[in-house]
């Protein structure tokens, strides 16, 4: 049974985690840099353990520190959040060897999902639907250029070990195959120490749907539903929403369906998400499978009922999943914005300072996930997002509502957010219908 647990994360999903376990009457371990000797995951835990200077490179993402930390504490089980050590297969691979519980999946399945190629490969062969494309390694142009030929273009030129957007180009015709190949492959190599490319077909403003799974250690495998997370800009997510207003019941069911049966072609236990395409027609395609708990995880959790950071910690301890998948109802609409400190006239730049007042919103249906305070100082060494703000109603208009109500009472001062440029989505006339693709912020909402 697990009774510590060791937090290898940072900020609001550090915070989050401590409450799930403080709820769940497990002790807690904050590991923290030197530029976060005052943050909140620091003082919330029962303990905390300073693991290296402010630099990610030599405090968060250091393994063997992490694991002496835990050694040292007693810890037995560490909780990766996002980001990080989350998906480094490696990580959770030396927590299976110093036994300790790695809250997550298996190395192996974080590793093979982790190769875009070898997953899409996987889900070929369970009859998940995938998007047209090579299923071997593209290595040279030439032979490029004639897969890319009969895939038909436009094409995308992705890294199998990419996700996120780098190292991925796109070439609409023949003659930017060439440069796009080059370019993607130098990219890969110099991100990942790997350049292994493949291709697909490019699909155009598609939405992005993601479907939440749980998996528990004896083959029950449940959805949660879906996440229409089409609101980014370079592939930052700014508002998540469940459900999606693109969805039919027949639509999500076929597609929860496809999801898990993923989830069950890749081994997969734990939380995880398996990201899906959507075309107008209804058409979707597997994209990626993410091995971790996300960000945009409370908006599953308002419309299930399900706080996802004690079932990761149940499943890590060995239990069954206590529903099945007709037990899985979703009520109402959830919306969460992504509060980041930016400046989205300076071309969304960071916004490094020191807090100096702040007021959040509360009430009904309004939650706030975050570890920010008066006083406290956004360092330049961390993502720049400070909170998030999710809101729960019955329908998606009244979602909207209690969001713009929200979002206009949120006070930060002393560093400049997206607060406002927020503000300003939640009344677009296409947002508010519901006509939303990946390219919204670039072709409809472009500042500058
Ligand atoms: C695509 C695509 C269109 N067609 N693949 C973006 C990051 C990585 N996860 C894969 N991505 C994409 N893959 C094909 N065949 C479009 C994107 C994409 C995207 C996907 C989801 C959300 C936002 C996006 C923004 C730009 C491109």
């Amino acid at each position: 049974m697990i009774q510590k647990v060791l937090i290898a994360n940072r900020g609001e999903i550090a915070v989050r985690i401590i409450r799930a376990c403080r709820e769940m009457g497990i002790a807690t371990v904050a590991v923290y840099s030197e530029a976060d000797a005052e943050a909140l995951h620091t003082q919330l835990a029962d303990e905390a353990i300073c693991i290296g200077p402010a630099q990610p490179l030599e405090s968060y993402l250091m393994m063997e520190r992490i694991i002496s930390a835990t050694m040292i504490s007693g810890a037995d089980a560490i909780h990766p959040g996002f980001g990080f050590l989350s998906e480094n297969s490696k990580f959770a691979q030396l927590c299976e060897q110093c036994n300790i519980t790695f809250i997550g999946p298996s190395s192996e399945v974080i590793r093979k999902m982790g190769n875009k190629s070898i997953a899409r490969n996987t889900m070929i062969e369970a009859g998940v639907p995938v998007i047209p494309g090579t299923k071997e390694a593209v290595t040279d142009v030439e032979s490029g250029l004639k897969l890319a030929k009969e895939i038909t273009y436009p094409v995308i030129i992705k890294a199998a070990l990419g996700g996120g957007g780098k190292g991925m180009r796109v070439a609409k015709n023949e003659a930017e195959f060439e440069t796009a190949f080059e370019t993607a492959k130098k990219e890969a190599k110099a991100a990942f120490g790997d350049d292994t490319m493949y291709i697909e077909h490019f699909i155009e403003h598609p939405r992005h749907i993601e479907f939440q799974v749980l998996a528990d250690n004896y083959g029950n495998t449940v959805h949660l539903g879906e996440r229409d997370c089409s609101i980014q800009r370079n592939h930052q997510k700014m508002i998540e929403e469940s459900p999606s207003i693109a969805l039919s019941p027949k639509l999500r069911e076929e597609m929860g369906e496809v999801a898990v049966r993923a989830a069950k072609a890749a081994n997969y236990t734990n939380a995880g998400t398996v990201e899906f395409l959507l075309e107008d027609t209804g058409k979707f395609y597997f994209m990626e499978m993410n091995t971790r708990i996300q960000v945009e995880h409370p908006v599953t959790e308002w419309v299930t009922g399900i706080d996802l950071i004690k079932a990761q910690i149940r499943i890590a301890n060995g239990e069954k999943l206590a529903y099945k998948q007709e037990d899985i109802k979703i009520t109402g609409h959830a919306i969460e914005c992504r509060i980041n400190a930016e400046n989205p006239e300076k071309n969304f730049r960071p916004s490094p300072g020191v807090i100096t007042d702040m007021y959040l919103p509360g009430g009904k249906g309004v939650r706030i996930d975050s570890a920010i305070y008066s006083g406290y100082e956004v360092t330049p060494y961390y993502d720049s997002m400070l909170a998030k703000l999710i809101v729960h109603a019955a329908t998606r208009n009244e979602a909207i509502s209690k969001m713009r109500s929200a979002l206009g009472e949120v006070i930060i001062e002393g560093i400049d957010t997206n607060v406002d440029y927020q503000y300003e989505i939640l009344h677009h006339p296409d947002f508010v219908s519901g006509d939303i693709n990946i390219e919204f912020i670039e072709k409809k909402f472009r500042k500058e």
